[in-house]
């Protein structure tokens, strides 16, 4: 094979692999949301999504916000909190995103997020609240819930 050919197959090769989901996800514009049933901790729950090549899911606006709760009304869902990857394991006071985002938009139930401590551990990742709130709250790491994962 020539030089150039094989040049030109390479970079054909690379366009499709890194543009077109990037491109495919831009003009959908919304995210799609699996939601898990299965009752895992928080680091779980980042491991179960990569493993199905999708990740914990991120709410970056009220519209994501909104679009998610429809999703988990629509599942006939809300007892249980769901996991997003939203924490403050590394950062202290300051939580963030998995996709390394900080978290700016936020839904928090009143007096959320109170940091409760217990036995050594703090809370220090977000849920969408069960019981049918389905607001933000800061709860255990270790604690189990259900979880969404988003592509
Ligand atoms: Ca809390």
């Amino acid at each position: 094979m020539k030089p150039l050919t094989f040049l030109l197959l390479l970079s054909i090769f690379v366009f499709g692999v890194d543009l077109k989901p990037e491109n495919r996800r831009n003009k959908r514009k919304t995210k799609e949301y699996h939601l898990y049933t299965t009752r895992v901790n928080w680091t779980e729950a980042v491991k179960q999504c990569e493993s199905k090549g999708m990740e914990l899911v991120s709410i970056l606006s009220r519209d994501e916000n909104n679009a998610l709760i429809s999703s988990i009304k629509e599942a006939g869902q809300g007892k249980i909190g769901f996991w997003t990857s939203a924490n403050r394991i590394e950062e202290g006071d300051t939580y963030y995103w998995n996709n390394g985002e900080k978290v700016t938009f936020t839904d928090w139930e009143r007096g959320k997020p109170d940091k409760r401590i217990k036995g050594g551990e703090e809370e220090q990742c977000i849920e969408i609240k069960g019981f049918n709130t389905l607001k933000w709250n800061d709860n255990f790491c270790s604690h189990k819930l259900y979880y969404i994962c988003e592509i």
